[in-house]
């Protein structure tokens, strides 16, 4: 993704991060991240998920840090590059509820 990454302003978060809480994304604690569990009725449905993610992550050059078995996959993001949450990580987020209802 062009140019560096920013950590989110206090104003952006307030701007930002109310929607994703609203839909499931809670801020970790101790780690300026996000993180939320995502269930699917088997692994096809969590993996055709998982595949739509990956593909976008890829686009973006912007990779989540996420963890799956059968059904559940749990997903952390964060920006390493700029130690901490940035818009990239909001976008992703964004996508993930996206590919979530496209299946
Ligand atoms: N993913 C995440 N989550 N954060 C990053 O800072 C990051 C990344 N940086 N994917 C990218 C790759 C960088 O390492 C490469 C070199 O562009």
């Amino acid at each position: 993704m062009a140019g560096k990454a920013h950590r989110l302003s206090a104003e952006q978060r307030e701007q930002l991060l109310p929607s994703l809480r609203a839909v499931g994304w809670a801020e970790v604690e101790g780690r300026d991240a996000i993180y939320k569990e995502f269930a699917f009725k088997n692994f096809n449905q969590a993996f055709g998920f998982m595949t739509r993610v990956a593909l976008q992550a890829e686009k973006m050059d912007h990779h989540p840090e996420w963890f799956n078995v059968y059904n559940k996959v749990h997903i952390t993001l964060s920006t390493h590059d700029c130690g901490g949450l940035s818009e990239r990580d909001v976008k992703l987020a964004t996508f993930t509820e996206e590919a979530m209802v496209s299946h």
